[in-house]
């Protein structure tokens, strides 16, 4: 039984960041700091004919105005081998296709999107370096863009990476069962185009980095808004040609993530890499329409998906062809495109299915994992399939989810398919259909229907929507943890993650504490910083919990058996002791007890301490987790609406969940990462949108444009818990950052749906835009 584990702990972080302490890396000024700006492409494809900076170069203040030609000894960004890493049995499997593509630091030849860094200017300060920015002047001649990934993939397409042969980025294929055996014997066959667009992450801190090279320690220092410290370190070693543990990567207080600070922008190679070359420290942060322009994008999927099914409602077959619009380059090769495919029958036992999918090149920001990273977009096609097929047999949706589930017996269920580490997709533990249930009870489903027929006769249009998914979360390949134990009895935990808020200063505190048998107050946590463990990985694909979490317990327990017989020693007994709140004793004498204070006194060396013999001094653990494969988090989600047929306006009202990650650790903390995610879920189901015209121009470069819901149109979540412990780590926790975010496109899609029944609509296509959705109501009035 734990104590700390399981508690809605309030946040240890929260002070500092609500009362202006929190450290970002716009609070960070050196001395002699110089700052950057950068000089964009104002083209989708162009040619660089000539870059003239003499005008910028005379600007007092301005220390360098650099190009490519002027960094040419620094190395492009690459699609690493670990990226596109697949084991042989997938290879076999997917029978994949990924063509290496890279990005130059600053544009040489040719700028292949809008806002890609062309020339950067170091200046005295943000000012005169944006005014230098002015006076550069690049000539172009503009290439023809590439803007609709269908255009993009044909033959006779202009190439984008002109290395290649193609403007298909990556391919792969993968089956099982019989789709075709099981068309030939279906009730009913259809065909549906479903569509999720490109979005950003928009989170509350832009970018930025601050770099400075240590000539005493021959350090390059960098401060970076990240996700992934280590994997800036590892590709500056890479492109700078410097070992790795020569540079240190901080990430200080980080306001949001979301996955686009995964990925390495060539923004955090070139600063640091300047730094080193003019011996001075540079900054730069990123504006508002820089991160809207530049920073990676994400979703952008089309499917086209054929289905068969019997008039029973069981779903026998899915075939999907998909393809993801990639933008200029795809370092993540086929993370969101498999995650997508191994993603999309969910928490369904569909036998027969059959996934192809092409990435795709084209003229606009590169495509990286976002929040959900592939699941929202499949989730929504499998949901709204779900719904089409229960509206086609006019039955309740809740009777075709009941049909298809994976039962509770049929744990642990094999899809019949690999994941991406080379393992069978095989679900460890949940009971869906249990989830269902309760999401049902949760919103009294009976009684919401019986409300509805009230309210449509008074003219008011409401309507409830469904969603599920399964998400395989914890993803490796490893994270480490060191517990170090200071003399004075207090414990420092170190993890390779580097939480964006999170809460891993708690929650890993929590779990030390309960190891350790401390209190969790007693225990500072560091991470988001690359020297407090030489190896770590970072925080991304809700993988910390799982991994970090792990990790930290599994030191905890190592810790503890060194602390138990010193303790031994120092009491004299060899009796079995017990550990609470830091005090450790046999449990017949409770009242002689030795604490954490005199354990770490009597670990230090030589004769200032007192160890059992031939123990070595020194208290300090390191562990470093690998789980097995990936673990499976579920959900229900139920969004409930009220539509106006006439201005195509949806409000939503009442939203909620039961969800399953294994263990809680923090309560609290798990419903805000729900609640959180929801709400990006209900801006990708509603409002947001990456549009780019025909010419490859961003036409939503401003958040006039750009549509984020606000406090306003995020509902209060009602929350349920399941607690299906993993079989793949000690403690059985599944994560759930992304979680929140998965399901609501297809839950508020449906409910609009339903709302409108019995018009016959189908919002395939996302975001629900009042225009779109009234364009729709029209079409369906005409043909009623
Ligand atoms: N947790 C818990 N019990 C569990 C699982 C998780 O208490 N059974 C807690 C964890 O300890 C952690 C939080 O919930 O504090 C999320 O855990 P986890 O699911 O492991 O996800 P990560 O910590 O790896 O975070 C990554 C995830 C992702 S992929 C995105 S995107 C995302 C998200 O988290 N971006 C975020 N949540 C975010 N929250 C904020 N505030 N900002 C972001 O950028």
């Amino acid at each position: 039984m734990h104590k700390y584990i399981g508690k809605s702990m309030h946040r240890k972080e929260d002070y500092r960041l609500l009362t202006g302490m929190g450290m970002f890396v716009g609070d960070i000024s050196l001395t002699n700091m110089a700052e950057a700006v950068f000089v964009r492409s104002p083209h989708a494809h162009a040619k660089i004919v000539g870059i003239n900076i003499e005008a910028a170069k005379a600007l007092k203040g301005v220390y360098g105005i650099f190009t490519a030609k002027d960094i040419e000894d620094l190395k492009p960004l690459t699609q690493f081998e670990s990226h596109c890493f697949l084991p042989p049995n997938l290879v076999e499997a997917i029978s994949p296709t990924i063509n290496f593509n890279y990005e130059d630091i600053l544009a040489k030849k040719k700028v292949t999107y809008v806002g890609q860094s062309v020339a950067i200017v170091v200046a005295k300060n943000r000012y005169i370096a944006e005014d230098a920015a002015d006076l550069v002047e690049v000539t172009y001649e503009p290439l023809q863009p590439l803007v609709d990934p269908y255009e993009a993939r044909k033959e006779d397409a202009i190439l984008i990476q002109e290395h290649l042969e193609n403007n298909i980025q990556s391919h792969f294929h993968v089956t099982t069962g019989n789709v075709e055996q099981a068309f030939a014997e279906a009730d009913y066959i259809m065909n549906e185009k479903i569509r999720t667009p490109r979005l950003g992450s928009n989170p509350l801190e832009t970018r930025g980095v601050v770099a400075k090279f240590d000539t005493r320690n021959q350090e390059l220092r960098v401060w970076s808004s990240s996700q992934m410290p280590y994997e800036i370190r590892s590709t500056l070693a890479h492109c700078l040609s410097l070992p790795d543990l020569s540079i240190r990567v901080t990430a200080p207080d980080v306001g949001g993530g979301f996955g686009p600070k995964g990925g390495v922008h060539p923004e955090e190679i070139v600063i640091p890499y300047l730094a080193k070359k003019l011996q001075r420290p540079i900054k730069w942060v990123e504006d508002r329409m820089e991160h809207l322009t530049s920073a990676r994008q994400s979703r952008d999927q089309i499917h086209d998906v054929k289905v068969s099914f019997k008039q029973d409602g069981t779903i026998t077959a899915i075939k999907d062809f998909f393809v993801i619009d990639s933008g200029a380059v795809n370092f993540f090769a086929l993370t969101c495109a498999y995650n997508s495919a191994y993603h999309l029958r969910g928490a369904y036992k569909i036998p027969n299915y059959d996934s192809e999918c092409e990435v795709i090149l084209t003229n606009k920001t590169p495509n990286v994992p976002f929040r959900g990273a592939g699941r929202p977009e499949v989730v929504f096609v499998m949901d709204r399939i779900i719904d089409i097929v229960a509206r086609k047999l006019k039955v309740d949706p809740i009777e075709i989810m009941k049909k298809n589930m994976i039962q509770a017996e049929d744990m642990p269920y094999d899809q019949g398919i690999l994941v991406k580490d080379g393992h069978q997709l095989i679900y460890d533990s949940g009971d869906y259909p249990d989830a269902l249930r309760k999401a049902v009870d949760l919103v009294d489903y009976d009684a919401f229907r019986k409300e509805q027929e009230e309210k449509k006769k008074e003219g008011k249009l409401v309507g409830i929507g469904i969603s599920s998914y399964v998400e395989g979360t914890g993803a490796g390949p490893y994270e480490g943890a060191h517990i170090s134990i200071d003399p004075s009895g207090h414990v420092t935990a170190y993890l390779g993650c580097t939480p964006q808020g999170q809460g891993h200063e708690t929650v890993f505190s929590q779990i030390a504490a309960d190891g350790l048998g401390v209190n969790p107050q007693n225990i500072t946590v560091r991470v988001g910083e690359t020297t407090v463990l030489p190896m770590g990985q970072g925080t991304y694909a809700s993988r910390s919990a799982v991994n970090a979490g792990s990790a930290i317990y599994e030191a905890a327990l190592k810790m503890r058996e060194k602390v138990l017989k010193i303790a031994a020693h120092l009491l004299k007994t060899d009796e079995d002791l017990v550990i609470d709140e830091g005090k450790i004793y046999a449990e017949t004498s409770p009242e002689k007890f030795v604490t954490y204070q005199d354990v770490g006194r009597a670990a230090l060396p030589a004769k200032l301490g007192n160890l059992p013999a031939g123990m070595e001094a020194s208290l300090e653990v390191t562990h470093y987790f690998a789980p097995p494969t990936v673990t499976f988090a579920a959900s229900i989600h139920m969004a409930q609406v009220e539509v106006d047929k006439e201005t195509g306006f949806v409000d939503l009202q009442k939203y909620s969940v039961v969800h399953d990650c294994g263990t809680v650790i923090n309560p609290m903390i798990v419903d805000g990462q729900v609640q959180g995610g929801i709400a990006q879920g209900i801006g990708s189901a509603l409002y947001e949108e990456i549009v780019y015209d025909q010419t490859g121009q961003l036409l939503t470069g401003t958040y006039m444009d750009y549509l984020l819901p606000t406090s306003m149109e995020v509902p209060t979540v009602a929350k349920a818990h399941q607690e299906f412990k993993s079989t793949r780590n000690r403690l059985g926790i599944k994560g759930v950052g992304e979680g929140g975010a998965i399901a609501p496109p297809a839950a508020i899609a449906n409910a609009i749906v339903d709302a409108l029944h019995p018009l016959e609509i189908k919002t395939n296509d996302l975001p629900i835009s009042p225009n779109k959705l009234r364009t729709w109501i029209k079409e369906a009035e005409a043909s009623f």
